[in-house]
């Protein structure tokens, strides 16, 4: 069985949750239970437990060394051979990861997203199709104020010295220039319904095969 990891990459609340999820909710139902999965970077990062909190806090989580990208390689490869992974899962207010982790079965389909996902060499190699989100950075920075705020325990000034310190930097230092390597690059966000309904098409196409 031919298995197809799709990428989809772009800055910090460009909507790449949105898009995933999207395409997962509309065609979820349509396909054969278990086709399609859906696993997120964000997943992958680096546990903190053994730091205090206060140190936590100041971890510069736009860097690609704030990931456990080499757990999520591995664990790439692991779907693509068949097999399920336990995939961990973050905390945004504790900012470390939780004990719990998430059982993922080898979907014939699977969706990743993150921002960093296509400035990673080893990482890029696992992805069959690679999709950027190209949404303008003034409209990210209202998005992540308004969903920091109401999902993830932030205060206004913490999300804007955030978004000076480590956020607008490395997006212009690595999340910006991944951008040349991706298939498709899907202006405006997540809602996006033309190259939704394009990514739709091509996996119940793949999945036809
Ligand atoms: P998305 N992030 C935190 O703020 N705290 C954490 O403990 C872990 C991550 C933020 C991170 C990044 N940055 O911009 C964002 N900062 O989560 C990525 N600063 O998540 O792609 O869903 O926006
Ligand atoms: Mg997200």
């Amino acid at each position: 069985m031919t298995r197809t990891i799709i990428a989809i990459a772009g800055a910090s609340a460009s909507g790449k949750s949105l898009f995933s999820q999207t395409i997962y909710n509309e065609l979820v139902n349509e396909l054969e239970p278990g086709a399609i999965a859906v696993i997120e970077e964000d997943a992958y990062y680096k546990d903190q437990s053994h730091l205090p909190f206060d140190h936590r806090t100041q971890t510069n989580y736009d860097h690609p060394e704030a990931f456990e990208h080499e757990l999520m390689c591995k664990h790439l490869t692991q779907l693509r051979n068949g097999k399920a992974v336990e995939v961990p899962t973050y905390d945004y207010a504790q900012h470390t990861r939780s004990d719990k982790t998430r059982t993922v079965m080898p979907a014939q389909i699977l969706i990743v997203e993150g921002i960093l996902l296509l400035s990673d060499k080893a990482l890029r190699k696992e992805f069959d199709i690679k999709v950027f989100i190209d949404t303008p950075l003034d409209i990210c920075l209202m998005r992540r104020m308004q969903r920091d705020m109401e999902q993830r325990g932030r205060t206004l000034q913490s999300v804007v010295e955030q978004y000076q310190a480590t956020v607008r930097p490395m997006f212009y230092q690595f999340i910006e220039p991944s951008k040349h390597k991706a298939d498709l690059v899907v202006t405006r966000g997540g809602m996006n319904r033309v190259a939704i309904d394009i990514i739709k098409s091509k996996i119940k196409y793949l999945l036809q095969e």
